[in-house]
């Protein structure tokens, strides 16, 4: 066989066109049938010189796998032409089928990673189980704080029965890390999922998600949380949002304070969101207390920085009108469809 006619054989192939059945069946039986031409060019092979064989070997198969494409996009294109759709109604409507939707506490949290995200906030992550200093004593707790109660925090026991580790209680810990390995300017938030030992019901799990945001650097003021958090509530609840400070007490901020926003939903007027008092709270800040500093080796004389924490769930809860922690756990599809979209 020579190669002309091969390339002869590939460019018949290239320019087969089927109109009816027989006209695909005979080109079926001329290249692909046992007897067909592809067969006998590959029987043929083992009568070429040695140095031609790859070669030939190579424009065969090439041959093959036209005449096949060829054969099978016919048939295909046939078998539509004719298939029988009598008793079929096209007209009825399809199946519809379902598109997946984003869970509601990930739609806050990528909000609220955006919010941030926008003046200059970095992500960061840890681990969800944790060692007491990074969860408890870097922060401040005192040895005999009610939080590293067995009654509050599951801890992990290990082999030997010792408790080293805990779930972690609040993503301060990862804020903990940063501070550990970075040199200020620091300003970070960490969202992710925290544990507690609570029993559930409607308004407690054992676990939920938090947002924590973190600035250390010179001169950070209490002046600059009030207006990044001004800021973070014109974005998440609306434009002509305002905010009030009411002192408060944690063991790794000092001064501390919850923020309230006004109620988005009634504008002071009144309603069960904010229980008639035009305030719903959401958070909890303060400035870094100077121990917490010194802890992670920043020099608390040189540097002052300011931290804040947001339940995810809660905040969710308030603008979604949801009313039971326990949906976000369940995997209700009537529930999670709810926010397909968003
Ligand atoms: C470091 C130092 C201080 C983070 C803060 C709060 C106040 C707060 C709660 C809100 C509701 C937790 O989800 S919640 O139960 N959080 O009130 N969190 S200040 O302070 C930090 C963080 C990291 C190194």
């Amino acid at each position: 066989m020579s190669h002309s006619s091969l390339k002869d054989f590939l460019s018949e192939v290239e320019n087969f066109k089927a109109e009816t059945k027989e006209q695909l069946e005979e080109f079926r039986l001329k290249f692909l049938s046992k007897k067909g031409i592809v067969a006998e060019l590959f029987s043929q092979l083992k009568t070429i010189a040695a140095e031609n064989r790859k070669e030939f070997g190579l424009e065969v198969n090439k041959l093959k796998k036209a005449a096949e494409e060829k054969f099978e996009n016919f048939r295909y294109l046939y078998e539509k032409k004719t298939a029988d759709v009598s008793g079929i109604d096209i007209t009825l409507p399809g199946e519809p089928f379902l598109i997946g939707s984003h869970h509601p506490v990930s739609i806050v949290r990528k909000k609220i990673i955006s919010i941030f995200s926008h003046i200059g906030f970095s992500l960061s992550e840890g681990p969800e189980i944790e060692d007491d200093w990074h969860n408890f004593s870097a922060l401040n707790f005192p040895e005999d704080h009610p939080a590293r109660d067995m009654q509050d925090t599951f801890f992990v026991k290990t082999e030997n029965g010792t408790r080293p580790y805990a779930l972690r209680t609040h993503t301060s810990s990862v804020q903990v890390r940063v501070m550990e390995s970075t040199k200020p300017p620091i300003r970070t938030i960490s969202p992710g999922r925290v544990y507690r030992n609570e029993a559930i019901s409607a308004r407690a799990h054992c676990f939920f998600h938090q947002v924590e945001g973190l600035y250390v650097d010179e001169g950070v003021s209490f002046a600059d949380l009030k207006q990044t958090l001004l800021y973070f509530a014109r974005e998440m609840f609306g434009a002509d949002s305002q905010i009030r400070l009411r002192p408060s007490y944690f063991p790794f901020t000092e001064p501390s304070a919850e923020m309230d926003v006004s109620c988005f939903l009634c504008h002071g007027k009144g309603c069960n969101v904010c229980k008639y008092t035009g305030w719903v709270e959401i958070l909890g800040c303060g400035m870094v207390h100077p121990a917490v500093l010194e802890n992670c080796k920043i020099d608390s004389n040189r540097y002052t920085g300011y931290a804040f924490g947001m339940g995810i769930e809660r905040i969710t809860m308030l603008l979604y009108g949801i009313k039971d922690l326990r949906l976000f756990s369940q995997n209700d599809v009537r529930f999670l469809q709810q926010f397909a979209g968003l």
